[in-house]
């Protein structure tokens, strides 16, 4: 640039700067949120105890952009106790520090003090959540993102009438840190969750619900788009809602290739996307969800219980006395064959206006073995099955927290190492300290 006159530096400078920029029709907003994580008192299935919320609300508050967009959520943490939060799918191109997870990269945020994350929003179109992400603090702190396409842009399919949000999530009754502290001490199983939310509510089928079940009222000949997350701890859930098909449209904050099902199969962590017109007789249908598990309950015990909300048609007409039940199109918990049967249909969009470039270069293959197993029990105080404590490795690795996040750790031995050199090429100058030296001291 510098060698360049002024003259010739112009169109330079404009085919640079201003091209792209009268090119680019489409312009990436900023938002900002604060989100203030407290204590707040919840009753359910009968018991009233105190669960982190960010502001007051579970779920939390919705996160909407448009597609390329960037957020700052600055997070006020009134709370007991540190968290961090992290934004679910969200693949944050060159931004790792605003990623969240605890002691990968940053330490929590402590009580009382407040930390800013910047979201960058790239690829992603569709539903995605964010999450706190220190133990099982995620139970109660989690919330939406919605990705709209860009402004002008079109969905892959005709523009749905509405929105609706469906978060599932699991209740425990009792403390669940208190209860994930005393199973990560024992070494025993984590605990099992007393029903399932559907935003925030477990419905008509378990005990003191009823007055609370969560209603969505909807217009006949409507199509609506319903972002569904699964922001339980660690269970797979079935969802079905009696009479009404589904459309799956998109899955993690991505499209893929329409499927018509019943029922859909949601793992922890997933969201889907999916069409539902409503076009049956005026009336209340139910919306349930119940776990999948592969596991017989003789070898681990999981919730039982069905989580529910009713979908109810607005219009003038007399109420049928009970809603209708998908009895036969929510599967059972131990149907692996309707789990697979959806599963299996799952394909990426991969169109034009929505490519999946997948590398097709393998230049380094790794062998990643994740499993559960079994840590020799320091003393007598294991309470798991076999007196040991259970374990989950990656090539055979336990986490261990550390005192200082991975990133941080990584960042700063990168500048050490740069500054040690630096010192050392000073230090051959001026005295006879070898880089050597210096690096074995530094690596105390
Ligand atoms: C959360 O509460 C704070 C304080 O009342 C408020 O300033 C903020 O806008 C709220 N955030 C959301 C996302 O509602
Ligand atoms: C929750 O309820 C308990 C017991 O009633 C009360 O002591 C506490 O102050 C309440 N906490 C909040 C945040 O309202
Ligand atoms: C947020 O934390 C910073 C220090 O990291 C502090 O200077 C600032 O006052 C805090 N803001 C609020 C609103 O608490
Ligand atoms: C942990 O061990 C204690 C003492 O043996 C026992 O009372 C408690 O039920 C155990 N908790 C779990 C979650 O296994
Ligand atoms: C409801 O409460 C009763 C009495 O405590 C209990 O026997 C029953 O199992 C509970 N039902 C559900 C679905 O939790
Ligand atoms: C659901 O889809 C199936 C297969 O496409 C179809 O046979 C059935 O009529 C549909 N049911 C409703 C309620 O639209
Ligand atoms: C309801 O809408 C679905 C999806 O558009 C369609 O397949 C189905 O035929 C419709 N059913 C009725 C009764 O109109
Ligand atoms: C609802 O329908 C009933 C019976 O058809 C009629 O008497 C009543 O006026 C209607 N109400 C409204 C608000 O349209
Ligand atoms: C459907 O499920 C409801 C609620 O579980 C139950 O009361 C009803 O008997 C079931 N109906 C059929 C036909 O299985
Ligand atoms: C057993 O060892 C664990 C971990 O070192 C320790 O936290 C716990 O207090 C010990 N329990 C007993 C009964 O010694
Ligand atoms: C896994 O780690 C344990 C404990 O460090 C060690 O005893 C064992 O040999 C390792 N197994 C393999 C397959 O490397
Ligand atoms: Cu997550």
């Amino acid at each position: 640039m510098v060698l360049l006159s002024t003259r010739k530096a112009w169109p330079f400078l404009l085919s640079t700067f201003l091209i792209p920029q009268l090119l680019c029709v489409a312009r990436a907003d900023v938002h900002f949120y604060d989100f203030v994580l407290k204590e707040t008192n919840v009753t359910k299935l009968c018991q009233t105890k105190s669960i982190m919320t960010v502001n007051d609300s579970f779920p939390g508050p919705t996160i909407e952009v448009h597609k390329g967009d960037t957020v700052y959520v600055n997070v006020h943490n009134h709370g007991d106790y540190g968290v961090t939060l992290h934004w679910h799918g969200v693949k944050q191109p060159r931004n790792p520090w605003s990623d969240g997870p605890e002691f990968i990269t940053q330490c929590v945020i402590g009580p009382g003090t407040n930390f800013t994350y910047e979201v960058i929003f790239s690829d992603e179109e569709g539903t995605l959540w964010w999450h706190a992400h220190s133990d099982w603090t995620r139970a109660t702190v989690h919330g939406a993102i919605v990705i709209s396409p860009e402004p002008g842009k079109l969905y892959p399919f005709s523009k749905p009438d509405d929105d609706k949000i469906i978060v599932i999530a699991a209740w425990y009754t009792g403390d669940l840190k208190e209860l994930v502290d005393e199973a990560m001490m024992n070494g025993s199983d984590l605990p099992h969750s007393d029903g399932y939310t559907i935003n925030g509510e477990l419905g008509d089928l378990c005990n003191c619900s009823q007055e609370t079940t969560h209603h969505w009222y909807v217009d006949y000949g409507k199509t609506y788009l319903l972002r569904i997350i699964n922001a339980v701890m660690n269970a797979e859930l079935f969802f079905s809602i009696a009479d009404h098909n589904l459309t799956v449209v998109g899955m993690d904050g991505g499209y893929i290739k329409p499927i018509v099902t019943t029922y859909i199969m949601i793992s922890p962590g997933q969201t889907m996307d999916v069409l539902l017109t409503a076009n049956q007789s005026l009336g209340r249908y139910y919306i349930a969800t119940r776990q999948y598990s592969s596991e017989y309950a003789e070898v681990t015990g999981f919730d039982h219980s069905v989580g529910s909300a009713i979908l109810q048609y607005r219009g003038n007409y007399s109420l049928s006395s009970s809603p209708v039940f998908p009895n036969a199109t929510l599967p059972l918990y131990l149907d692996s064959g309707a789990a697979l049967r959806f599963t299996n249909q799952l394909r990426s969009l991969a169109s034009e206006d929505h490519p999946v470039d997948v590398p097709q270069d393998v230049s380094t293959r790794m062998y990643i073995t994740v499993s559960m197993g079994e840590i020799l029990c320091p003393n007598s105080s294991c309470t798991s099955v076999s007196g040991n404590k259970l374990g989950s490795s990656m090539n055979n690795i336990s986490w261990v927290n550390p005192s200082l996040d991975v990133l941080s750790a990584y960042y700063s031995a990168e500048i050490l190492v740069g500054l040690i050199q630096r010192i050392s090429r000073i230090g051959l100058l001026l005295c006879t300290i070898s880089r050597e030296t210096i690096c074995q001291i530094a690596s105390i």
